[in-house]
């Protein structure tokens, strides 16, 4: 057991060209008072509000047939804890550590950060779809990491990278709609480049009932007339978030806010020149 599986062609071209094109401008503008677009974090965009853009979305979110091989491979009913679309850049300063998914992200308001907690004995999937052409700065799987991975109480991994480094699998050189699934167990993370075309990618993580509801998901009122029971299971119709949506960008004043004992240094240090 590999702990994934290749799906590519479940979802066509002509759905990933239409989610492409509803999407395209909100990528291009970041999301502020009003303008809807996306949260800068690091070298990454994420598109805010996600679910929000399109019919198309919610149908990948809910593609009956990774539905039902999430709840066959959890044997629980499942429903979407986190979920996003997202550029990626090339960076010379950012990199994304090796690490698990299968864990509880909680924002804490008082402190105003995501807290994580390492669930070891629950099995869902992550699915990661490429809405762009991607040569370099894939995703990269630990193959059979899920075994094992379990028995360490550490979310992150770089410090044994040496010694899974065989197992690496690198999906880089692969088309638009390259699908992969994997268990959240599964050490991974997108592989560093630093040149190269940005990659935009749509991610999803199916969790079985024993997992929090989540992320709270925003829908267009356009688009929910007739969902199915099984989609808005999936989607957490009635069940109250249990975290923010992520990751939250730096907003100026709260920069400000927290530079403020800086900008005293600087006046006093103004006070000697
Ligand atoms: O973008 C990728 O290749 C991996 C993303 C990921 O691991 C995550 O967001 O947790
Ligand atoms: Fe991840």
């Amino acid at each position: 057991m590999n702990g994934f599986v290749n799906l590519t062609g479940l979802i066509d071209n002509k759905t990933i060209e239409t989610i492409n094109g509803k999407t395209q401008h909100a990528m291009s503008q970041p999301h502020a008072n009003g303008q809807r677009g996306y949260i800068k974090d690091g070298c990454q965009r994420y598109l805010a509000d996600t679910i929000s853009y399109g019919i198309e979305i919610i149908e990948v979110y809910t593609n009956p047939t990774l539905i039902d091989l999430a709840e066959a491979y959890a044997k629980d009913n499942i429903h979407l804890s986190n979920y996003r679309i997202y550029s990626t850049f090339p960076s010379k300063d950012f990199k994304m550590w090796w690490h698990l998914d299968n864990k509880i992200d909680t924002y804490d308001f008082e402190n105003r950060v995501f807290v994580q907690k390492v669930i070891p004995d629950n099995k869902g999937l992550i699915f990661l779809m490429y809405l762009s052409d991607v040569e370099d700065g894939g995703v990269q799987l630990v193959r059979g990491s899920h075994k094992w991975s379990r028995d360490y109480e550490t979310e992150g991994f770089d410090h044994m990278e040496e010694e899974f480094s065989k197992d690496i699998i690198t999906f880089n050189n692969a088309p638009k709609g390259t699908f992969i699934a994997y268990d959240y167990a599964l050490i991974h993370r997108a592989k560093p480049y630093t040149g190269g075309n940005v990659r935009t990618s749509m991610f999803g993580q199916l969790s079985p009932s024993s997992i929090p509801t989540g992320e709270p998901i925003l829908l267009n009122s356009r688009d929910i007339a007739n969902l199915t029971d099984k989609q808005k299971q999936v989607l957490n119709f009635g069940k109250k978030p249990s975290t923010l949506n992520w990751p939250i960008g730096q907003i100026d004043a709260f920069k400000e806010q927290t530079l403020s004992g800086n900008n005293l240094m600087n006046k006093i240090k103004a006070l000697f020149v």
